[in-house]
């Protein structure tokens, strides 16, 4: 590489160590270059998430999916509030925990990533043509909505689990531990993913006991079909304080048979339960999203239909749960264990077959601890979480207390190699680390506290990650990047896969929204009643209708702002004096609407907010208000 900086570290490599020089020329992109990979990362309690691009760690885009964004308008417009609307109103923030990119034979398409909301249960879908939130589901006798968004192979299903489990059907309960025993329940939720369209609706509930789902993920390959959930309190316990909790040695990984859940679901053996939630979804012609109320909801019971789940022992209070790229081996992760427990898919079914069990558990098999083992790794590290994979058999495992993550070797369990991470890792990720074919070459660490990494930033202190080469036999720290919000999981696929779809403007000849103005002849101002439509548009460099009079106090004005440019990166923006609520940023093509009330009479200035052209300084114009009841005539 010709770089400065790649010739500066060259040079330094007799000072330094040769690791250090190596890492700056890896993870240096030249000015005017593209990084290799786009990662996309959970915001955790900002609700977004938020899109880097590897190796460089630069921040390209924030994706505003479960929070409201003034910066663009989304949750704040009149086409995209339907998004966050839900069976308990309008919930305008959330706490997002994991993503799923969508996949084709175990491998990611390129096509859509999936975020859950864990707070109020919802998964979101984005799109990656538009990077844009495009359909939110919220999902029915769920609480704490963690164990979500995972994916099967196909995309078939995107699953989420209730880490929280409530009484189903929002009933309310005591909280002591009998009371929670009898009405808690934990929900596996199923949401059928279409094909074509991406669009997602919850095709059946399994409703199992109240142990609290924590983590997942999807059989491949062989054990495709096949579904795996870590529990932490298999005790049923109301309150999860260490007595509790931890009593038992062992808590389970819940092993679901979704091919045979769906068999039952087609021969008519799901009930169906009254609920209601939520299901919003942008329209794709008209960019306006609505809400679907649904009222029902199939459920399967696990304790009637003895073969579609099975209970695997795993030791104490399992939180991540992971599956090896060739769907042979599950990986459980106790929080508070000293060793990582593998298990073999082919043992395990044998045990099925051989009705190896060691009891029953509220009316579900449990399969014997050591006929579903593949073996132990032994004294890994403190306090193990998640699990990815390189695709050449080897395992890379974050340690939460330890600080640090480890490879080890899937076959013979033997660590092979450890590397401090700064300070406490949380989820890692190797680019396509959860699939049939992982990309290999880097592993990033998304660290919960970060102490003395950056600059500080008053009490509060920058979130980090951190970039390890993972191609050679020693894991090598390559660069800390800051990342906005708390990241828990995140995915990473190659630019290659999604960068020339990217769409970059819409067709202005196919704006079918019902207020777009197709040209500046067709703008106009419209009263009914107290209610004022405005068609406005823009286009370098003015806003038309510019001057705006006769609009009275107390009147609902919608500014329906349509963008009539034709070119990539040519928003324009639109703000009014005064209004309580944020901007919009209105794409080529599109038409966006901003509703104003005004409650005093005056003038008010609105301008563009997005610098786009030399002339953006004019994209301006004046409201004038009069008292209510004036005779001032519309006029525009
Ligand atoms: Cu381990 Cu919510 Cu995935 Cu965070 S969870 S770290
Ligand atoms: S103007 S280029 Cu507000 Cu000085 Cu921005
Ligand atoms: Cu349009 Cu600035």
């Amino acid at each position: 590489m010709a770089s400065a900086l790649a010739v500066q570290s060259c040079k330094m490599k007799s000072a330094e160590s040769a690791a250090g020089g190596d890492a700056a020329a890896r993870t240096y992109v030249a000015p005017g270059k593209y990084d290799e990979l786009y990662n996309f990362v959970s915001g955790g309690f900002n609700g977004q998430v938020s899109v880097y691009g590897l190796p460089s760690g630069r921040l390209l885009k924030l994706i505003p999916v479960f929070s409201v964004h003034p910066e663009n308008g989304y949750g704040y417009s009149e086409e995209t509030k339907p998004m966050l609307e839900t069976s308990f109103g309008f919930v305008p923030w959330d706490d997002q925990h994991h993503l799923a990119l969508s996949q084709t034979n175990g491998e990611h398409d390129g096509r859509w990533l999936f975020a859950n909301a864990n707070n109020t249960p919802r998964v979101g879908r984005i799109d990656l043509k538009t990077f844009k939130t495009v359909e939110i589901i919220e999902l029915p006798n769920s609480g704490g909505n963690h164990s979500s968004p995972f994916i099967t192979e196909n995309t078939e299903y995107v699953i989420a689990g209730t880490r929280f489990a409530v009484p189903i059907a929002n009933q309310e309960s005591a909280l002591d531990n009998d009371s929670y025993k009898k009405n808690f329940k934990s929900t596996a939720s199923f949401i059928g993913v279409d094909k074509n369209t991406g669009h997602m609706s919850v095709s059946f509930q399994i409703i199992l006991p109240g142990m609290d789902l924590d983590l997942s993920r999807a059989g491949k390959g062989p054990s495709h079909g096949w579904f795996f959930f870590s529990t932490y309190n298999t005790e049923q316990a109301s309150t999860l304080l260490e007595v509790n909790a931890s009593q038992k040695d062992k808590d389970f990984i819940v092993a679901v048979n979704w091919k045979k859940a769906e068999e039952y679901v087609k021969a008519g053996k799901a009930k169906k339960m009254a609920t209601e939630y939520y299901h919003n979804q942008l329209n794709e012609e008209t960019h306006t999203a609505a809400s679907e109320v649904i009222r029902e909801v199939l459920t399967l019971d696990p304790e009637e239909l003895k073969d579609i789940v099975y209970l695997i022992p795993c030791p104490k209070s399992p939180h991540g749960c992971d599956v090896d790229p060739s769907g042979e081996y599950i990986i459980g992760s106790g929080k508070l264990a000293a060793l990582i427990p593998v298990f073999s898919y082919q043992k395990f079914i044998k045990a099925i077959e051989d009705k190896a069990f060691e009891g029953e558990y509220n009316g579900i098999p449990v399969i014997k601890y050591e006929a579903a083992l593949h073996g132990e790794v032994q004294k890994p590290g403190l306090g193990p979480l998640h699990t990815e994979f390189d695709g050449k058999g080897n395992a890379y495992t974050s340690f939460f207390v330890s600080s640090e993550i480890v490879k080890w070797s899937i076959k013979d369990l033997k660590v092979l190699d450890r590397v401090p991470t700064y300070y406490s890792i949380g989820h890692l990720m190797v680019p396509g680390g959860d699939t049939r074919k992982p990309y290999g070459k880097y592993v990033v660490a998304y660290n919960k506290i970060t102490k003395d990494r950056y600059l500080p930033t008053g009490p509060e202190l920058a979130q980090s990650a951190q970039l390890y080469s993972i191609d050679g036999d020693k894991m090598q720290l390559l660069l800390d990047f800051p990342t906005i919000g708390e990241p828990h999981y995140a995915q990473a696929i190659p630019a290659e896969k999604i960068k020339d779809q990217s769409v970059k403007f819409y067709d202005i000849n196919k704006n079918k929204h019902p207020y777009a103005s197709p040209g500046e002849k067709a703008t106009k101002v419209v009263r009914e009643g107290n209610v004022v439509h405005v068609y406005m548009t823009a286009i370098r460099s003015h806003l038309t209708p510019d001057n705006i009079e006769g609009i009275q106090v107390g009147d609902e004005v919608y500014f329906h702002v349509t963008n009539l440019e034709q070119d990539w990166d040519i928003p324009h923006g639109f703000a009014i004096k005064h209004a309580p609520n944020a901007e919009l940023l209105i794409m080529p093509g599109e038409t966006s609407t901003l509703k104003f009330v005004p409650v005093k009479p005056g003038v008010y200035p609105f301008y563009c907010t997005d610098f786009c052209s030399a002339l953006h300084q004019e994209m301006q114009g004046y409201l004038r208000v009069s008292p209510k009841g004036s005779n001032v005539p519309l006029k525009w």
